[in-house]
């Protein structure tokens, strides 16, 4: 069974990075694929994703050491385990608000006896021809903590047997405090509240950073799981850098 490079760095301690893919775009995948990055992240619940274009992307990542990661629509064992069966390497699943949803997620990740994710899938032979058997540990397995629901269960939540890590989704967190859109002290105060618990329950912690400066700042604060952009910030980045080289050229 091949080892899972983000598990190994996430429970040595040291921090990781990828990129988000959102556009569908199997070439802008190849790029990131080949950008020295931990980790690519195929973004199923809000990307514009092709049953077609995950396998094409999943592929292009097989043959790097970039390691192909997938975020499932919703905390379903079928999505999750179609993503896995594909080739993604991990899953982040959105919206885990209970105990009883984060046993959810661990169950459809993992095979008999820890879960009960169904055998089969001919591409995961290239990790190893003992995968069904030796799986389980290597699946990388974040559930995100994004409402304010999930915020009073975290403990709970995150001391399930089975995950790997708590991934942080800052703007519906903000969305569903009624504090989006401003600085918010009751904001930054619950994404302490929940590295102080994962540092207690010595589990792994990431975040969406939606800006570089922002990923110097959560490394910083402990983070090990963090996106240093997503193909369509890059790209939007490369637009306004071109508006501001060329000022009068092109409309503001
Ligand atoms: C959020 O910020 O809500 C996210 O899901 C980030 O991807
Ligand atoms: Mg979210």
């Amino acid at each position: 069974m091949r080892k899972n490079a983000v598990l190994a760095k996430l429970r040595a301690g040291q921090p990781t990075y990828g990129l988000w893919l959102g556009t569908g775009s199997t070439l802008l995948a190849e790029e990131a694929a080949h950008a020295g990055l931990d980790w690519a992240l195929i973004d199923t619940q809000h990307g514009y994703w092709s049953n077609e274009t995950i396998l094409s992307t999943l592929q292009i990542l097989s043959h790097t050491e970039t390691v192909p990661l997938a975020r499932v629509a919703e905390n379903d064992p079928a999505l999750i385990g179609r993503l896995l069966d594909t080739g993604a390497f991990g899953v982040v699943v959105p919206m885990v608000n209970t105990r009883e949803d984060a046993q959810r997620a661990v169950a459809s990740v993992r095979y008999p006896p820890q879960g009960s994710r169904s055998a089969g899938g001919s591409r995961l032979q290239q990790f190893g021809s003992d995968y069904f058997l030796a799986a389980n540990p290597e699946i990388f397995l974040a559930v995100m903590i994004e409402t304010v629901q999930a915020l009073g269960k975290a403990e709970e939540i995150l001391s399930v047997p089975g995950i790997d890590c708590c991934f942080i989704g800052p703007t519906d967190l903000a969305l569903d405090m009624g504090t989006f859109g401003q600085p918010s002290d009751r904001h930054t105060a619950a994404i302490q509240s929940l590295v102080d618990i994962c540092k207690r329950l010595g589990m792994p912690l990431g975040i969406y950073c939606p800006t570089l400066e922002n990923v110097h700042q959560r490394t910083a604060q402990g983070f090990q799981f963090m996106n240093v952009g997503s193909d369509m910030s890059l790209f939007q980045r490369g637009l306004n850098e071109v508006k501001q080289e060329l000022p009068g050229l092109i409309r503001p």
